[in-house]
């Protein structure tokens, strides 16, 4: 999925750039000064580069997204109003992902430690599994709660469980 917006993206900027050089090459006439068209011709070869650095660095994977091979994988199903996983007890220190999807429309799961901090978020979309990562450093009880409007219940979308020190 990254791979290909990337692709996509520097298509597009390619074909972007395409369409200014030739708004630019339109423009260089006889009565054109030299100069101007030499500092406009860097200028724009200035903006690409740095548009196709700012875009590859920013479209590479999140590490909160990537999980060590030894992690826990909660996966968390939703709709309106609800939210269902398959595990309530998480260790403690365990690193954790969790696969997020819903069988309607969009929600926002967001998890909330007992001070009720928010640790971790992540879209839940229909037909998509989106993955978020975290290693929880506290015990006790975690909150989810539906982080977007939703619905005339969206308030009353949440969940509990469990963060258990280890023996
Ligand atoms: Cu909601």
């Amino acid at each position: 999925m990254q791979l290909s917006i990337l692709l996509i993206t520097l298509g597009l900027m390619g074909v972007a750039g395409w369409l200014i050089l030739r708004a630019v090459w339109a423009t260089e006439g006889p009565s054109a000064p030299k100069t101007i068209n030499r500092t406009r011709s860097c200028f724009l070869w200035g903006m690409i580069a740095v548009g196709v650095v700012i875009s590859v660095g920013s479209l590479r994977e999140w590490p909160h997204t990537s999980a060590a091979d030894d992690a826990l994988i909660v996966n968390i199903t939703s709709g309106q109003w609800w939210w269902e996983t398959d595990t309530t007890e998480i260790p403690l220190g365990q690193q954790v992902e969790f696969r997020v999807t819903t069988e309607d429309v969009n929600h926002g799961l967001g998890i909330y430690d007992p001070d009720m901090n928010l640790v971790a978020q992540v879209q839940a979309m229909p037909s998509y599994t989106n993955k978020v990562v975290h290693t929880f450093d506290k015990a006790g009880q975690y909150q989810i709660l539906c982080m977007e409007f939703c619905g005339i219940a969206h308030h009353d979308m949440t969940y509990d469980f469990e963060v258990l020190e280890q023996n």
